[in-house]
């Protein structure tokens, strides 16, 4: 072990800290990691700032004391100290702390820090009169999907969280509240227990993300609130021309200019429901959002074992009535057994000498040696309600996985306190923690990759994602972690792939990998959910119907709102007028042939 590191931010003195009550947990999983670390905290840069493109040093030098007269001097901040990945709780807001290619190529040129929604508007006027391209994150915690990083290098990152992370209303009676962007799910929960309501929040696997920022990005996490854009109720959004907008109830103003009553109760309001064009997109800036909370209730988690690899499509059939008879009522899921040797946060090393994927036999018998014994897949669920409600609700899905020969089902209580599941039952009912940090002891300087695709809840489409990611892991010489989120008539089939953020190789392969998943799964008509961004216009471009009439009919959208071409251009693969046939997409080898020297943006 390295010697131990300075301890984690607390929750109490900085918005993107930890709770108390996890300090050692986070101490504990912040060493761990850097003991697997072996490249050193940053290195010298090779660069100077990276400049917006089309600029000059002069002219962006003008443009950001312009900005600092706006913000203050001290609230827009140059990037062009030394890069320093850190870890989950102090990311880096200045590039992709999991970077794929070099770390200095998906960089900002500065970031800024607004207080207010109309220091935002001042920023998007701001990048209009200098044309200067903006890219705004809530905390920056998509971790594996690109996390802070701009896609446009040299774009200004506005970082949201740092000074706009209040919780602006909790309201016990309507079980809703309304956040800005730098509330984490530790935050609000925190806010909940020292209120003492009896409400749930729904977190995803890690809790230190946004609220706002996950949702937006249309994330997921596992009470029966788990669809967090589904449970988001109303908007309040800055346009890319500086304008203020609210959608549904929102839009109807309150008596005497208050809030309308009516904004967290009711989500379509009157007229197109406009919400779901600032997910997933660059059309606006989202500062403020309400969220349906869940009212406490009993729960009970359990995990289920099954022997045989090929027991896969019948643990799916065997899902999907249960799920759409909401007897499911979360968001489960199934996990294969390799996963259960990379949550115990002990490296690959610990059970395979070897570099090349640890093979069946060799995972067959650590994992027999395991509380979960020799199995193939795993399934994590949690059933709510009171205990009469959950006692009959479990006989029903005894009886459903009971006809899978060998199937084994247990409690919590059955497994020892250090178990996986312990974790899962805290998640599952809403008390957000770090235990999922413990994949990336898996080697070492270790950086992950999701590949993200969604399946029907059935046998023969789930058979053919899951036989792609075998065959391609393989091929390309990585562990296959999948886990599958059962949101009811689909599934989120997310593999993790785990790569040395300082092996060229091992990058070059991951990416080659995304690459060939993305192809492979669209050619049998499985698209992703979401995706890294330097991915993004590999996957905008498989959701291409009627030539394309989906990404022309954004395009439209985007021109419309934001004609000079300033926020976030190319997030999730929507380019404004101005980058469009540039070289911007990055499209076939690209980001492998940039790995290792090489940049992503088009030479100018
Ligand atoms: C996970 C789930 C996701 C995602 C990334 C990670 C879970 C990992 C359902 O969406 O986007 C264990």
């Amino acid at each position: 072990m390295s010697k131990a590191q300075p301890p984690p931010p607390a929750l109490t003195q900085r918005y993107s800290g930890v709770p108390d009550r996890l300090a050692a947990i986070a101490q504990a999983a912040k060493d761990k990691l850097y003991s697997n670390k072996n490249v050193p905290e940053s290195v010298p840069r090779r660069h100077d700032v990276r400049l917006p493109p089309d600029t000059t040093r002069d002219a962006f030098d003008k443009a950001i004391t312009a900005l600092r007269k706006d913000l203050g001097v001290e609230h827009v901040v140059l990037n062009d100290k030394p890069l320093v990945d850190g870890w989950y709780l102090e990311h880096p807001n200045t590039h992709d702390a999991f970077h794929v290619v070099d770390q200095e190529d998906l960089v900002c040129s500065a970031m800024a820090y607004p207080a207010t929604t109309a220091e935002v508007q001042t920023i998007v006027r701001w990048a209009n009169t200098y044309a200067i391209p903006i890219y705004p994150i809530s905390m920056g915690r998509n971790v594996g999907y690109g996390g802070t990083a701009p896609r446009v290098p040299g774009s200004v990152v506005i970082d949201l969280g740092k000074r706009m992370n209040r919780i602006l209303n909790i309201d016990g009676e309507n079980a809703s509240c309304v956040v800005e962007p730098g509330v984490s799910y530790f935050a609000l929960y925190e806010e909940i227990q020292r209120r003492s309501l009896p409400l749930w929040i729904d977190c995803p696997d890690l809790g230190g993300g946004s609220v706002l920022g996950n949702a937006v990005d249309r994330g997921v996490g596992y009470t029966p609130m788990g669809d967090h854009f589904a449970n988001h109720c109303g908007m309040e959004i800055v346009l890319p021309n500086g304008e203020l907008l609210r959608t549904g109830m929102g839009a109807l103003p309150g008596k005497d200019g208050a809030d309308n009553p009516t904004w967290q109760s009711f989500q379509p309001a009157y007229g197109p429901y406009s919400d779901g064009i600032f997910s997933q997109s660059n059309f606006g800036i989202v500062c403020q959002m309400g969220f349906w909370l869940m009212r406490e209730t009993g729960h009970q988690a359990y995990m289920i074992t099954f022997p045989r690899d090929e027991d896969f499509p019948q643990i799916v059939e065997a899902i999907r009535p249960l799920a759409q008879n909401r007897i499911l009522g979360n968001i489960p899921q199934l996990r294969h057994v390799a996963q259960e040797l990379n949550v115990t946060g002990l490296p690959k090393s610990h059970w395979y000498a070897g570099t090349a994927p640890i093979p069946r036999d060799v995972i067959r018998k650590h994992a027999s040696q395991l509380p979960c014994g020799d199995c193939s897949w795993v399934f994590y669920g949690t059933q709510y309600g009171d205990i009469t409600s959950i006692k009959s609700q479990l006989d029903i899905i005894q009886d459903a996985f009971s006809k899978i020969e060998g199937a084994k089902f247990f409690l919590p209580k059955d497994l020892p306190d250090d178990h996986y599941i312990h974790s899962r039952a805290l998640v599952c009912s809403g008390v957000p923690v770090l235990r999922e940090l413990d994949w990336l002891n898996w080697v070492p300087n270790c950086a992950h990759l999701f590949f993200s695709p969604i399946t029907p809840t059935r046998a023969a489409d789930a058979q053919i994602v899951h036989d792609i990611n075998v065959r391609l892991h393989k091929k390309y010489s990585f562990d296959l972690f999948p886990t599958l989120c059962v949101a009811g008539r689909e599934m989120h089939y997310i593999t993790n792939i785990l790569y040395d953020r300082s092996n060229d190789d091992e990058k070059r392969r991951a990416a080659a990998l995304m690459r060939e998943l993305i192809a492979t799964c669209a050619k049998e008509g499985y698209g992703e959910y979401r995706t890294h961004i330097l991915f993004a216009d590999q996957v905008a471009g498989t959701y291409n119907w009627n030539n394309n009439a989906l990404m022309r009919f954004n395009e439209t959208i985007k021109d419309a709102l934001d004609p000079n071409g300033i926020l976030a251009p190319g997030r999730n693969g929507i380019w404004p007028k101005k980058y469009r046939g540039k070289g911007w997409q990055i499209l076939g080898d690209e980001v492998e042939k940039a790995i290792g020297g090489g940049t992503i943006s088009p030479k100018l």
